[in-house]
């Protein structure tokens, strides 16, 4: 059995590092069973967040939703991906028209097979992130943005994952295209499982491909992958 790990939502809260005894405890299941982490985002912020011990001790490490992947921190491939002019003047207009009012930088990342896009500014403060989150949650800006993306460019794909940003890549290179190199049964645990979210092409995956005895776990935060690791072992 593999067990497969969404990181940000789902063993930290979303920026952040994993709390201390839940690193200890997860280290361990790490040593004792088949772990693979994906994340939409970078190397350096998953090594941040959840340390390098479990970040190397994981079997795979897949970044930017499984656009790069790293064995025992190898880096084993990576895709390139050059947002189109067009659809970065479609992310410029969307900062004119946000009726968010605050700017605080870094707004348009880019990422080894992806772009990270952000109103608000991946420069903010947790204060910051915290008031966006909370602004997003009444306004569902983000759920906007990413369908007009996939509405204007359908060779493009956006999803929502985390509390400030979208992630944007070709359509197909999302968190789905794991799903082929696992062998076997496997158990996914992620906090954005719906339709929109950035792991339901996972849940997608093990339907198209008929996957059985595999499942996913939708979590709705870092404290309930802890409990369902309990009731695993
Ligand atoms: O995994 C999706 C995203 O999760 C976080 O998003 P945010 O900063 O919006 O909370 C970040 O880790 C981001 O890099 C990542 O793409």
């Amino acid at each position: 059995m593999i067990y497969i790990f969404d990181v940000d939502g789902t063993l930290t809260e979303s920026r952040n590092k994993m709390d201390l005894s839940f690193a200890q405890f997860f280290y361990d299941f790490v040593d004792h069973n088949r772990v693979w982490l994906i994340s939409g985002s970078d190397k350096d912020k998953t090594i941040e967040q959840v340390g390098s011990a479990i970040w190397l001790k994981a079997e795979r490490c897949y970044q930017n939703s499984g656009n790069q992947l790293f064995i025992n921190g190898k880096l084993e491939y990576q895709y390139e991906f050059n947002l189109p002019t067009q659809c970065k003047g479609l992310l410029e207009m969307f900062l004119e028209r946000s009726k968010y009012p605050y700017r605080y930088g870094n707004h348009i990342e880019k990422r080894d097979g992806a772009i990270n896009f952000s109103t608000i500014g991946r420069n903010c403060t947790q204060e910051q992130r915290e008031h966006y989150d909370a602004w997003d949650k009444e306004h569902q800006e983000r759920k906007e943005f990413a369908w007009e993306i996939k509405e204007r460019f359908n060779f493009l794909d956006a999803v929502v994952g985390g509390e400030i940003s979208i992630d944007i890549y070709e359509k197909g290179r999302d968190k789905g295209q794991i799903v082929k190199d696992i062998k076997g049964k496997f158990e996914f645990f992620g906090d954005r499982l719906l339709p929109g979210g950035n792991d339901f092409p996972i849940e997608q995956q093990i339907i198209a491909q008929k996957r059985k005895g595999c499942k996913t776990h939708h979590v709705e935060s870092w404290k309930d992958t802890e409990n369902l690791l309990h009731s695993i072992i």
